[in-house]
C-alpha cells in the first residue's frame, strides 16, 4: 500500500473517476479539483465520495478551475502532492471550434499554471506531473503507426492548445528538472465516457433504438479511423508513467484502428442486430438487415423482441453534416512499443470487450428509463 498524496485535476471526468478509484485502491490519499456547477456534477465519483465529517477519509474535493492561477497555486500549496495528474480540459474536439479561446485558456495555459505553481512553490524535486496529452497532436497523417517520434500536425483548436501543453511540459522538465511527463493517449472509452463522444453516442443509441426510445442515430464522418482502448487500462498507464525513475513521454494505444462505421456495426452486432450500410457521403445510411434472436435475448431480453423485430428494413443510422468538423483527423493508429517495453503496460480489453462493456451498461440505463417512463415518473419535475 502507498502513503502517497495525489492531486487529480478533472476528477469528475471519465479518466479522473477511474484514476481516483485506482489510486484509492492502492492506498493513496487523493485530492481532486472540481468546478463549481449549478447542479451536481460528481456522478462519476459519487461511489467514492466520503462525508467531509468522516475521520481519516482518503478522498478530498476542492473547488477550482484551470483558468484561475491563484486557486490552482493555493490548492497545490495546501495539498503538497507527490503526484499531479493534469486531466482537466475542454476535451471535445468539435466544441473547441466553437470555443477556441476558452479551450486555449483551460487546456494550454491551464497546464502552464500547474507547472509554474510547482516551480514557484519549490516543489520541483517533490512533485511529479502527468500531462494528459493526446493522439490529436498527430492530426494530419505524417506517419503510421504514430509513435513518440512522429511529427505533430494539430487539426483543431483543441489539438493546438494541447500542443502547447505538451511542449510546456517538456520545457519545464528540461529547464527546471521537474519529473514532468506526457502520456500521449489514443482514444479511450468506457461506460463513463461523455455521451457526445462518438463511441458512447453509438452505444447509447443502440440501446435506445432496440428498446424503442428513439428511431435513428445521426452521425458525422463515418469513415474516420480511431485506435480505441478502454479507459480502465489507460489510467493504469498514467500511474506507471509517474513511477519511472526518469521522466519521459509515452504513447498509449492498442495498435489497432477501426472506422466509425465498423464501430456502429460492432455495437449493433453486440445485441444481435445486423446492419447494412448503403449510399455515399451525406446520403449514406444503415438499415436493419437481420436479427439474431438468441443473441438479442441473451443481451437485451425476450420481452423486447417485438420492438427489435419491427425494425427490420428500417433506417437506423443516417448522416448529419452538422457533426462534420471544419478540419478532420482521418486516421489514428498508435505504436505502444515504448510503453509496453518500459512500463510493462498491457491492455486487458480489446475492442469487442470494450463495446460489450459499454453496450451492456447503456442497456441497463435505458431499461431504468423505461421503468420510469412506464411507471409514469419520467416527466416528474420540481414543480409537479
Ligand atoms: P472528460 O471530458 O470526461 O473530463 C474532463 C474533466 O475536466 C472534467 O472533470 C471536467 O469537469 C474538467 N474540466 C474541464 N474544464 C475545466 C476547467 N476549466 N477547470 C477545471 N476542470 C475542468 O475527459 P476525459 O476524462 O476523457 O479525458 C481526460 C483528459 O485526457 C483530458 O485532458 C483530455 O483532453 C485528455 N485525453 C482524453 C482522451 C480520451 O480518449 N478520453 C485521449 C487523450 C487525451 P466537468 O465534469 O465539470 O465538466
Ligand atoms: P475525438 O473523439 O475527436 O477523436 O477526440 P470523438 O469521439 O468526438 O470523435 C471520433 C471521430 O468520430 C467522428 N464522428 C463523430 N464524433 C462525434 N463526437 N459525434 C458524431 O456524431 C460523430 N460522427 C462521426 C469524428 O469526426 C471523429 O473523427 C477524443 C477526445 O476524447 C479528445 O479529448 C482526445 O484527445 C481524443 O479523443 C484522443
Amino acid at each position: 500500500m502507498s502513503d502517497k498524496v495525489a492531486l487529480i485535476t478533472g476528477i469528475t471526468g471519465q479518466d479522473g473517476a477511474y484514476l481516483a478509484e485506482y489510486l484509492l485502491k492502492m492506498g493513496y490519499m487523493v485530492h481532486g479539483i472540481k468546478r463549481r456547477a449549478s447542479s451536481f456534477n460528481t456522478d462519476r465519483i459519487d461511489h467514492l465520495y466520503e462525508d467531509p465529517h468522516k475521520e481519516g477519509r482518503r478522498l478530498i474535493l476542492h473547488y477550482g478551475d484551470m483558468t484561475d492561477s491563484l486557486n490552482i497555486t493555493r490548492i497545490i500549496k495546501e495539498v503538497q502532492p507527490d503526484e499531479i495528474y493534469n486531466l482537466a480540459a475542454m476535451s471535445h474536439v468539435k466544441v473547441s471550434f466553437d470555443t477556441p479561446e476558452y479551450t486555449a485558456n483551460a487546456d494550454a495555459l491551464g497546464t502552464l499554471r500547474i507547472l509554474e505553481a510547482v516551480r514557484l512553490l519549490d516543489l520541483t524535486k517533490k512533485t511529479r506531473i502527468y500531462q494528459a496529452s493526446t493522439s490529436e497532436l498527430y492530426g494530419l497523417v505524417q506517419e503510421v503507426p504514430q509513435k513518440e517520434t512522429t511529427p505533430f500536425y494539430p487539426r483543431s483548436p483543441y489539438a493546438v492548445a494541447k500542443l502547447y501543453g505538451y511542449w510546456i511540459t517538456v520545457n519545464y522538465r528540461e529547464a527546471y528538472g521537474i519529473h514532468a511527463n506526457n502520456g500521449i493517449l489514443f482514444n479511450h472509452e468506457s461506460p463513463l465516457r461523455g455521451e457526445t463522444f462518438v463511441t458512447r453516442k453509438i452505444t447509447r443509441a443502440v440501446s435506445r433504438i432496440v428498446l424503442g426510445h428513439e428511431s435513428c442515430l445521426y452521425l458525422g464522418n463515418l469513415s474516420s479511423k480511431r485506435d480505441w482502448g478502454h479507459a480502465k487500462d489507460y489510467v493504469r498507464a498514467m500511474h506507471a508513467i509517474l513511477q519511472q525513475p526518469e521522466p519521459s513521454d509515452y504513447v498509449i494505444a492498442t495498435g489497432i484502428t477501426t472506422t466509425v462505421r465498423d464501430f456502429v456495426r460492432m455495437a449493433f452486432a453486440e445485441v444481435g442486430v445486423g446492419v447494412c450500410f448503403e449510399g455515399e457521403g451525406i446520403h449514406e445510411r444503415a438499415f436493419v438487415e437481420t436479427v439474431e434472436k438468441n443473441k438479442f435475448i441473451d443481451v437485451v431480453g425476450e420481452e423486447y423482441l417485438p420492438i427489435v423485430n419491427s425494425l427490420k428494413g428500417k433506417t437506423i443510422v443516417a448522416v448529419d453534416p452538422a457533426y462534420f468538423r471544419p478540419t478532420e483527423v482521418d486516421l489514428l493508429i498508435g505504436d505502444p512499443t515504448k510503453s509496453k517495453t518500459i512500463l510493462g503496460w498491457e491492455p486487458e480489453y480489446d475492442l469487442p470487450a470494450l463495446i460489450a462493456d459499454m453496450v451492456s451498461n447503456d442497456i441497463k440505463l435505458t431499461k431504468k428509463e423505461t421503468y420510469l417512463r412506464d411507471g409514469g415518473y419520467q416527466t416528474l419535475n420540481y414543480y409537479e
